[in-house]
C-alpha cells in the first residue's frame, strides 16, 4: 500500500476488519515487523487522538515514530507553488518533503482543509505533494477532504457493537461555533457505503456533502425522521461543502441549536448508540445527557484509532 486516503486503498473491508480483530487481540504479534524502521508523523494542525494513537500503533509494530509539529518545531512551510517567498515562511514543501523522506520509511500527515479554495482542497494539493516528492508511502492523518484512519476506526466500532448484519447508521450534521472541514463526514459516508451499511445523512439545506463520497446514501432533511429506527447515530459538524453554491464553500450557513443531538432525537431511534470522532463541544454538538449515557461509544471509538492505524502501518511495512 503506497497511500492511505480512501476505503479502496485498503481493499477488501471484510479482510481489513478481520485483520483489525486479530491485531486487537494481540497488538504485539508483529513487533519485529517495523524493527529498524521509522515513521515520520507530520502535524500542520492540533491533535490529541491521532498523534497518540499513531505513536502507540508504531511502537506496537516495533516501528520508531518521529513527530514533527510544523511551524512550532520546524520552519514555517510554504505550501503553495509559484509564490514569491518574501513573507513569514522560510522553507517550501518542495524541499522539506524530500528531506523528510530521507529520514524515514513511512510518512503520516495531518493537514486540514484551508476552507477558502474549494478546488485546491478537493485536489488534496498538500498531501499529493507528499505522495509525489517523499518517495515514501503516505497516510492521511486527516487531510483536506478525508480522515480515513477515523472512518476505519468507526467501522471497527460499528462492527463490534452492531445488533443486526446491516444496521441503520445516521450521520447527522450538528451546530458548531467555528467553520470545520468536511473530511470526517466525507470519509465516514464513504466507508459506511463501501461496507454496505444502510446510511442516512441528515443536514440542513445547503450542507450537502460532495457526491463522490455520498453517492448511494439516503438524504433526509428532517432530522427527527432520519433518526427513526436508527441503530447508530454519528454526529458531526461540517462547514458548507459548496456543492450547489461554490461561493459559500467553507462558511457557516446554519447555527440552529435544534440540531444539537439530545434525548429528544435519541428517543425515536431503536436504542441507538451515539458516536462522535472527538474533540466534541458538549451542549453544542451533543447534550451532556447523551454523551454521558451508556449509549455513548465515543471512548471505545477513540480506542479503536490505535487499531485502525496499526492495520494500515502493518500493510505498508509488508509492502515496502
Ligand atoms: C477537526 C475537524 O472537524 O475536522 C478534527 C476532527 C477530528 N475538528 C476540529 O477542528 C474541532
Ligand atoms: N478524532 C481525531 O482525529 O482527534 P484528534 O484531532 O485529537 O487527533
Amino acid at each position: 500500500m503506497r497511500k492511505f486516503f480512501y476505503a479502496s486503498d485498503i481493499g477488501d473491508l471484510g479482510k481489513a476488519l478481520s485483520e483489525a480483530r486479530e491485531l486487537k487481540r494481540n497488538r504485539l504479534a508483529y513487533k519485529s515487523l517495523g524493527e529498524g524502521k521509522t515513521i515520520m508523523l507530520v502535524f500542520f494542525n492540533s491533535s490529541l487522538r491521532t498523534r497518540l494513537s499513531s505513536q502507540k500503533a508504531a511502537l506496537n509494530l516495533g516501528l520508531s515514530p518521529i513527530v514533527l509539529n510544523i511551524g512550532q518545531d520546524s520552519w514555517k512551510l510554504e505550501t503553495e507553488l509559484g509564490v514569491v517567498m518574501d513573507g513569514d515562511k522560510s522553507e517550501h514543501l518542495r524541499e522539506a518533503i524530500p528531506v523528510m523522506g530521507c529520514y524515514c520509511d513511512l510518512i503520516g500527515v495531518r493537514s486540514f482543509a484551508g476552507l477558502k479554495d474549494r478546488e485546491a482542497d478537493y485536489a488534496e494539493t498538500v498531501l499529493e505533494q507528499f505522495v509525489q516528492y517523499s518517495g515514501r508511502p503516505v497516510i492521511s492523518l486527516e487531510s483536506a477532504t478525508v480522515h480515513p484512519c477515523q472512518a476505519f476506526a468507526d467501522l471497527i466500532t460499528i462492527d463490534e457493537y452492531k445488533r443486526r448484519p446491516r444496521p441503520k447508521v445516521v450521520l447527522s450534521w450538528a451546530p458548531h461555533p467555528r467553520a470545520l472541514p468536511q473530511a470526517v463526514p466525507n470519509s465516514f459516508a464513504e466507508w459506511m457505503l463501501a461496507a454496505g451499511m444502510d446510511l442516512v445523512i441528515t443536514q440542513p439545506e445547503g450542507y450537502e456533502l460532495d457526491p463522490r463520497f455520498t453517492a448511494g446514501a439516503r438524504i433526509e432533511y428532517d432530522q427527527m425522521r432520519a433518526f427513526e429506527g436508527a441503530d447508530f447515530v454519528y454526529a458531526k459538524n461540517w462547514s458548507c461543502p459548496g456543492v450547489s453554491d461554490p461561493s459559500r464553500y467553507g462558511q457557516i450557513i446554519c447555527s440552529d441549536p435544534s440540531w444539537t443531538v439530545g434525548e429528544r432525537q435519541m428517543t425515536v431511534t431503536d436504542n441507538a448508540y451515539f458516536m462522535h470522532c472527538l474533540p466534541v463541544r458538549r451542549n453544542v454538538v451533543v447534550t451532556d445527557a447523551v454523551i454521558d449515557s451508556p449509549a455513548s461509544l465515543v471512548i471505545p471509538e477513540a480506542a479503536n484509532r490505535e487499531i485502525s492505524v496499526q492495520v494500515v502501518m502493518k500493510r505498508m511495512l509488508e509492502s515496502l
